[in-house]
C-alpha cells in the first residue's frame, strides 16, 4: 500500500482503484469573442516592462480562471465538508472572489459624482495657432479626446434632471501631453477663493444630520450660505434659471470660467476665456419636465447622451474663445478678469471659433473609463498657461490632491483612461499601483550613472525647447502678504442685474417661479428674508414676485443699483436650431392609416428627427416603439396625432387622476400625455381626427404651436419648423398675450 492509499477520497472523486464513468460529452458552447486587443486604448511609455504598452491584460483566453491566470471549473459554490457541510477556510478561490468583490467599490467624487462621459474628437480649425503655440490648435490637427459630463451636488446614484450646476470636463490626448478643460455649463462660480469651496460644498450638499436633501439646493443650509456670502447671487441667479435643468448635455453650454493665458510661438500672450457651443444649441426642460422624467427616468442625461452616440446622432461643440489683450490691469471693459463671479458679454469679445469637437464613441466599461477619469486644471500643455484668478490657484491644488484618496494612490495617470499618448520618461517612482517596469538606476538628476538620461527638454538644441512646457514669466506684482481680495471684487450685484436684463419674459417668470419653489422649501424665516433682500439688489420685480410667492413682504430694493444693459447672447430664446435628434412621438389608434404612418416616419427620419410610434398596447417592435403603459410625454420633444384618437377603455387604467375624470372620451393615458405635452410648450401636430382628440383632452385645437392639416408629410414638416425654435414659448405667456 502506498501512502496514496490511506487517503480518505475526496467527496465526488472517484476511488482509487473505482472504474471512472466518463461523463457524457455535451457539444462545446461557441467560445465567447474576444474582446478587441487592438481597442484604441490610450498607451504609455511609462512602463518598459514586459505588459508596459498595452491595457492591463483582462479576459483574454475563452476559459474563466482566478486572477492569476489558472483555469476554474468551478465558480459556483464554496468548498465545504460534505454538501450540507462547513465551508472550508482553505477556499482560496471563495476568499479571493468575496475580498475583491469586498473592495469593488472606490469614494465617489466629492463633488460632480454623478457624471456621463464619452469619446470622441477635437479637429482643429487654426484659428488658435494665431494666439496659442499649443500643437493641438494648428490647422488640421486632430485630437482625440474623452468628456465627462456632470451635476454637482448628488451622490453617483442620483437623479439626472435635478436643478443644479453641470461640469463639462475634456481631456484632450494631445501629441505634446494631456489638456484638461475642467469647467461647468454655467459660466461663474459661487466663491473667488479657493479657501472657500469646503464652505460653499458643505452648505449645498445633504444636510449632515439626516443627509436629505439629495442632489438639491432647495434646502436652508444653502440658502443661509448664498445669502450671507453674497458673491455667490450671480451663480445662485444662473442656476435658478433655465440653465440649471438642461434638456441633454448635447443641449449645454461649456465655459472654462477662470481666465488663461495663452502664449503663442514668440511668446507674445493674450488673456481667453473658453466657451465650448452645442451644434444643437442651448435647450432646457420646464421645472415640471424635470421634475417627471427624476421620477419616470433619473438616468434621462445619462441615456439621451449614449443614444444619440449609438443612433450615430454625433454630438458636437465648437471650441471657442474670448480673446482680451493681456494688460498688467487684468481688465478688460472694467470687467476684473481675475474675478470667477464675471462673465465678459459677449458683445463685447465675441467668440471666435478654434475647432469641432464630436462624440462618437460610447465607453466600453463605466468604471474602467467614466469612474476612473482623474481630471486637473493643471494638466496644461505649452501655449496654454494660468493665470493669478485665486479660484484657479485653489483648483490647481486640490484636484491632484483628491484623486490620491478616490484612485488610491499618485500613480493614476498610468490609469488606461489617463494615460498620456505622448512619451513618459518622469523621475516618478513607486508607490501604490505601480504598473510600469522601470529600468536604470538613477531616477535623480543631474546623474552621471543612467548617461545624465532622461535629458531636460532644449538640452539638445532649442527644437526640443519648443514642445516643453515654460511657465510664462508673469510679473509679480510687488506687495505684501494679506489675506484679502481685491477691491474690485467687491461689485457682487451688477452682473445678477445684467443677466436678469438679458433674460426674455418667459425666462424671468421660470427665475421667479424656481424662486419661489427653492426658498418656499426652506423652513427658516431668516433665511427666506435675507434672501428677498438679495433679491431686492437685483431687480425689484423679481423680488416682488418672489415675496408674493412666499407670502411675505418685499424688502426695498437699493436705490444705487440702476439697471443694467442687456446681452442678447445670454439668452436661450428668439433663435432657430437644428432639430437633428429631437424625438416625435406618433400617437397612434386603431385607424391610423399604415400608409399616412409610413410616410410620416419616413419624413421624420429624412429629417434626421428619431420617429417613436405609440400605439394603444405596443405591437411589432421594428414599426411600434412605445405602448400607452409604457410611454410618457417627458420623453418626446414634440407629438403627432396619426388621425384617430384612442377611445377610454373602461379596462384602462387611469395613471392621474386629473386626466380620467373630464376627457372621458380619451385613453387616459393619451389624455394626460396631451396634456403634458401642452402644459410643457411641446408642438403639437395631427392630421384626420386630431381635432376632436384635443378637444376631448380640453386642449384648444388652434391654440400656439398646434399644427393641424390632411396632408401628414406637411403636418410633421411644420411641426419641424416648430421644433426648431425648441418650445412653443407663447404658451408660458398668460393667457391675455398668447
Ligand atoms: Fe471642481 N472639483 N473645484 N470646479 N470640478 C472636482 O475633482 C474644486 C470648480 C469641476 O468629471 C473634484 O476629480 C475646488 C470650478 C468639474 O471628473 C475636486 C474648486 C469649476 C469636476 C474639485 C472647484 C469646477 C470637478 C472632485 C474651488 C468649473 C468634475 C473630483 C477652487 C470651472 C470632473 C475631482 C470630472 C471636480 C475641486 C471649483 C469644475 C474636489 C477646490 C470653478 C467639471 O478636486
Amino acid at each position: 500500500m502506498t501512502a496514496d492509499d490511506t487517503r480518505p477520497d475526496l467527496p465526488g472523486a472517484p476511488s482509487a482503484g473505482e472504474p471512472t464513468v466518463e461523463e457524457p460529452v455535451e457539444p462545446r458552447p461557441p467560445l465567447p469573442p474576444k474582446p478587441d486587443q487592438a481597442a484604441p486604448a490610450p498607451l504609455s511609455a511609462t512602463g518598459r516592462g514586459p505588459q508596459a504598452d498595452g491595457p492591463p491584460r483582462a479576459q483574454d483566453g475563452a476559459y474563466l480562471t482566478n486572477a492569476q491566470g489558472t483555469r476554474l471549473p468551478d465558480s459556483d459554490h464554496s468548498l465545504k465538508a460534505g454538501p450540507r457541510g462547513p465551508v472550508l477556510l482553505q477556499d482560496h478561490h471563495l476568499r479571493e472572489k468575496i475580498t475583491h468583490f469586498d473592495h469593488e467599490r472606490i469614494p465617489e467624487r466629492v463633488v460632480h459624482a454623478r457624471g456621463a462621459a464619452a469619446h470622441g474628437v477635437f479637429e482643429s480649425y487654426g484659428a488658435g495657432a494665431r494666439i496659442s503655440r499649443a500643437g493641438f490648435l494648428a490647422a488640421g490637427a486632430k485630437t482625440p479626446v474623452f468628456v465627462r459630463f456632470s451635476t454637482v451636488l448628488g451622490s453617483r446614484g442620483s437623479a439626472d434632471t435635478v436643478r443644479d450646476t453641470r461640469g463639462f470636463a475634456t481631456k484632450f490626448y494631445t501629441d505634446e501631453g494631456v489638456f484638461d478643460l475642467v469647467g461647468n455649463n454655467i459660466p461663474v462660480f459661487f466663491i473667488r477663493d479657493a479657501i472657500k469651496f469646503p464652505d460653499v460644498v458643505h452648505a449645498a450638499k445633504p444636510h449632515p444630520d439626516r443627509e436629505i436633501p439629495q442632489a438639491q439646493s432647495a434646502h436652508d443650509t444653502f440658502w443661509d450660505f448664498v445669502s450671507l456670502h453674497t458673491e455667490a447671487t450671480h451663480h445662485t441667479l444662473w442656476n435658478m434659471s433655465d440653465r440649471g435643468i438642461p434638456r441633454s448635455y448635447r443641449t449645454m453650454e461649456g465655459f472654462g470660467i477662470h481666465t488663461f493665458r495663452l502664449v503663442d510661438a514668440e511668446g507674445a500672450t493674450c488673456l481667453v476665456k473658453w466657451h465650448w457651443k452645442p451644434k444643437l444649441g442651448v435647450h432646457s426642460l420646464t421645472w415640471d419636465e424635470a421634475q417627471l422624467i427624476g421620477g419616470t427616468d433619473p438616468d434621462y442625461h445619462r441615456r439621451d447622451l449614449y443614444d444619440a452616440i449609438e443612433a450615430g446622432a454625433y454630438p458636437q461643440w465648437e471650441l471657442g474663445v474670448q480673446v482680451m489683450p493681456d494688460t498688467p490691469e487684468q481688465t478688460f471693459e472694467g470687467i476684473d478678469l481675475l474675478d470667477p463671479t464675471k462673465i465678459v458679454p459677449e458683445e463685447l469679445a465675441p467668440v471666435q471659433a478654434l475647432g469641432l469637437m464630436t462624440l462618437h464613441a460610447n465607453p466600453t466599461n463605466f468604471f474602467a473609463e467614466v469612474e476612473q477619469v482623474a481630471f486637473h486644471p493643471g494638466h496644461l500643455v505649452p501655449g496654454i498657461d494660468v493665470t493669478d484668478d485665486p479660484l484657479l490657484a485653489g483648483r490647481l491644488f486640490s484636484y491632484l490632491d483628491t484623486q490620491i484618496t478616490r484612485l488610491g494612490g499618485p500613480n493614476f495617470a498610468q490609469i488606461p483612461i489617463n494615460r498620456t499618448h505622448a512619451p513618459v520618461n518622469d523621475m516618478l517612482r513607486d508607490g501604490f499601483h505601480q504598473d510600469a517596469v522601470h529600468t536604470g538606476v538613477a531616477p535623480y538628476k543631474p546623474n552621471s550613472l543612467d548617461g545624465g538620461c532622461p535629458f531636460f527638454a532644449g538640452a539638445d538644441g532649442q527644437a526640443l525647447a519648443e514642445h516643453a512646457f515654460v511657465e510664462h514669466p508673469q510679473p509679480v506684482p510687488e506687495s505684501r502678504k494679506v489675506r484679502e481680495l481685491p477691491a474690485s471684487f467687491d461689485d457682487h450685484f451688477s452682473q445678477p442685474r445684467l443677466f436678469w436684463a438679458s433674460m426674455t419674459p418667459v425666462e424671468q417668470e421660470h427665475i421667479i417661479n424656481a424662486y419661489g419653489f427653492e426658498l418656499g422649501k426652506c423652513t427658516e424665516p431668516a433665511v427666506r428674508e435675507r434672501n428677498l433682500r438679495v433679491l431686492a439688489r437685483i431687480d425689484g420685480r423679481l423680488c416682488a414676485e418672489v415675496a408674493a410667492a412666499l407670502g411675505l413682504p418685499a424688502p426695498e430694493g437699493d436705490p444705487a443699483d440702476g439697471p443694467a444693459e442687456p446681452s442678447p447672447a445670454l439668452s436661450q430664446l428668439g433663435r432657430d436650431w437644428p432639430v437633428a435628434g429631437r424625438t416625435v412621438g406618433i400617437l397612434t389608434g386603431p385607424d391610423t392609416d399604415p400608409a399616412d404612418l409610413d410616410a410620416v416616419r419616413g419624413a421624420a427620419l429624412a429629417a434626421d428627427l428619431v420617429p417613436l410610434v405609440v400605439a394603444p398596447t405596443g405591437g411589432d417592435p421594428a414599426r411600434v416603439q412605445r405602448s400607452f403603459a409604457t410611454a410618457r410625454s417627458v420623453e418626446f420633444d414634440a407629438v403627432l396625432l396619426a388621425g384617430a384618437p384612442a377611445p377610454a377603455d373602461d379596462a384602462a387604467p387611469a395613471r392621474d387622476a386629473r386626466a380620467a375624470g373630464p376627457h372621458s372620451a380619451l385613453d387616459p393615458r393619451l389624455a394626460l400625455l396631451l396634456d403634458e405635452t401642452w402644459r410643457h410648450a411641446k408642438a403639437i401636430g395631427g392630421w384626420g381626427d386630431a381635432r376632436e382628440a384635443l378637444t376631448a383632452a380640453g386642449l384648444p385645437s388652434d391654440g400656439p404651436g398646434v399644427v393641424l392639416g390632411t396632408d401628414p408629410v406637411q403636418v410633421l414638416r411644420d411641426l419641424a419648423d416648430l421644433l426648431a425654435g425648441h418650445r412653443v414659448w407663447d404658451r408660458f405667456l398668460p393667457p391675455a398675450q398668447s
